[in-house]
Formats: C-alpha cells, structure tokens, sequence
C-alpha cells in the first residue's frame, strides 16, 4: 500500500530521530533527508487512510494560496481554522488580551479592519507564488517595487505548455528578502514539474515537516495542485515525489503516532475534478470531490506554534 512508506518513515524517525529543543519548545524527534513517492494514475491520490484527513481544508488552503491571499480572514470565513494559531498568537502577545481563539475568529470574521490589522500572516506562500515582487528603474539609480509582480503560477502553465521539456518548470515561495516580514519563512518551498510520456509529474522540496499533522496536509496540496496543473495542460496525471528536509515528529504526539503505526492502511482514495476551468486560477472547491475515502478514526494532536 503507498501509505506503508509513511508510516515507516514515522516509526524511523520515533525509533531513531535526533531528539532536541526546537524554536516551538516542545521538542522534536528529527532526521534530515526523506523521499516518498506516489502514483496519480487512475485519479490516485495519497490520502492518509490510517486517520481521517480533512482533505477540504487543505484544497480550501491551496485555493486560497492561489488567490495571492496572505489574511487568514478568508480561511476562518471558510470554517478553515488551521492558520489560525499564529495570527493569535501575536495578538495575545502584543495586546498582552487573553482572547480565546473562537473570539478572535469571530472578530476576524465580524470585523474588516481587525482582519486586516490582526490576520495577515505576511508576504507567504501566496503573496510569492503570484505575486513574487518586481522592481523597476526609477531613475538616478533608484527602484521602485513595481505595481504588478512576477506570477510564478501564470509563467509555469505558460512554459509546461510550450516547453514540456525544460527543466526550470519550477516555482518558489522562498523569498530571502522577505522572510523576515512571514509569520512562518514557507516550509513547502519549491515545487517542481517534469513532463514525460504525456505525463505530467509534481516534486515538492519541504524544508521542514512536521510528520504527524502538516505532512497529511502538504502530500494532498502537492497532489491536487499537479492534478490541476495536468489538466490546464491538457496531461495526464503522473506521479508525485516527495522530498523533506527536516523531517521531524513532535514529542507530544506520542499518542498518535502509537495509535497510527499500529494501524493497517487500506483503500485506494480517488480524487475527481468535476469542471475544467478556463485557467489555474478559476478552480473552486465545488469542482473537487474524494471518492471510495474511508479512512480510520480522526486522531486529534497539538499543534505547535
Ligand atoms: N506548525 C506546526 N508545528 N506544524 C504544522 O503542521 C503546521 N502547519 C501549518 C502552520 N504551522 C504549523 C499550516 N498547516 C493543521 C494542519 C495543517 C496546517 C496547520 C494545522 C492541523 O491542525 N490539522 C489538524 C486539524 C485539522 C482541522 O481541524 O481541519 C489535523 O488533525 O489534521
Ligand atoms: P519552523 O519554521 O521552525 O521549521 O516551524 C514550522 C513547523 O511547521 C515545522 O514543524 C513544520 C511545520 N509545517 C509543516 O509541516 N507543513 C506546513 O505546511 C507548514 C506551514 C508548517
């Protein structure tokens, strides 16, 4: 089963990981250097069977990174909490105010200029995938930052349909000078395509994963994400490669990685696009469905912020 390498990467890395401090303090389990691979062929797609993913929140994620968007207000709108811990998290130390986080969703739902204020994360993942900026001579040796930036999503549809053989058919959030301003610097940070064989296959370079809850996450968004990419491009699906850095599980998710290496996979999830949209950018979360997903029981972890 293709899930049997992620679960053998878990029980490695809980076996044999490198223990330390991280920057959250909670404390990981650690290696560096992770490759998984899985087929897209016949709608495949490497859903976790050995717990429930909630796949929605991660197509609802990757939908919102293509929009440019870097607020969470249009996640939390969504009924998609997963970004919200870190926005929270400034605003409880800036404000020194012990708002519980269902009261700061409904205030960046309720109210605009919170939002704007208290919700952005920074220029990640979207702001640099369609938007990377650009500057331009502004006389005297000067620069602006010009109005429109380079859009990376635009510019690879463009070249995977007019030179399915280059080798730069890549895309990165990883701006150096812009890192500083990103609540988090991106942990997937390149993504590259290859075309062979009327195949079109997806990499992903994660600089660090948390194995036990984003990696669920970031494998369904590399996925979904090729699948789309295939079908702007008039390909079929080929396989996705995955690739971590660190590769790390946190030491109080000891209940779920106990509960899921004793689990058994099963099943063969399929993921349908429903409409082919008029571009990469006119996906919406209506034109996805999962299907023959049953998985096993949900396992709740904390996240560390
Ligand atoms: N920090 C850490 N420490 N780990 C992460 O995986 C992580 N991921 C981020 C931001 N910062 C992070 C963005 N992605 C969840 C999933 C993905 C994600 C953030 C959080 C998460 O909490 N998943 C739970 C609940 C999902 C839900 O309620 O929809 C899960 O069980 O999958
Ligand atoms: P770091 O910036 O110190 O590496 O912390 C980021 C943590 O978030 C780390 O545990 C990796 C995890 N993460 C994922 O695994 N996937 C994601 O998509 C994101 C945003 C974070």
């Amino acid at each position: 089963h293709y899930e049997q390498q992620y679960l053998d990467l878990m029980r490695h890395i809980w076996l044999h990981g490198d223990e330390r401090v991280d920057r959250t303090g909670v404390g990981t389990r650690s290696i560096l250097g992770a490759t998984m691979r899985f087929s897209l062929a016949d709608d495949a797609i490497p859903l976790l069977t050995t717990k429930r993913v909630y796949w929605k929140a991660a197509a609802r994620e990757m939908l919102w990174f293509l929009t440019g968007n870097t607020n969470i207000r249009p996640l939390v709108e969504q009924g998609v909490h997963i970004w919200t811990d870190w926005p929270l998290d400034s605003y409880r130390r800036e404000t020194g105010e012990d708002i519980d986080r269902d009261a700061f969703e409904r205030r960046i739902i309720d109210d605009e200029a919170f939002a704007t204020r208290w919700g952005d994360l920074g220029p990640v993942y979207g702001a640099q995938w369609v938007n990377w900026p650009r500057y331009e001579p502004a006389g005297e040796g000067l620069f602006r930052r010009a109005e429109q930036g380079y859009n990376q999503i635009a510019e690879l549809v463009q070249a995977i349909r007019t030179n399915p053989g280059s080798r730069r058919l890549l895309f990165t959030g990883w701006n150096v000078a812009e890192l500083a301003g990103m609540a988090l610097p991106p942990c997937h940070m390149t993504y590259q395509f290859h075309v062979a064989n009327g195949k079109l296959s997806g990499m992903l370079f994660q600089r660090s994963c948390d194995l036990g809850l984003g990696f669920a996450f970031n494998i369904f968004g590399l996925s979904m994400l090729t699948r789309m990419l295939a079908q702007q491009c008039d390909l079929e699906p080929g396989e996705v490669v995955w690739s971590g850095g660190d590769v790390h599980l946190y030491l109080n998710h000891a209940d779920l990685v106990e509960a899921q290496i004793a689990r058994v996979p099963s099943g063969a999830p399929r993921l349908r696009i429903n409409r082919r949209p008029s571009s990469i950018f006119d996906y919406a979360i209506e034109d996805f469905e999962v299907l023959d997903y049953a998985p096993q029981g949900h396992i709740a972890a904390p996240v560390a912020v």
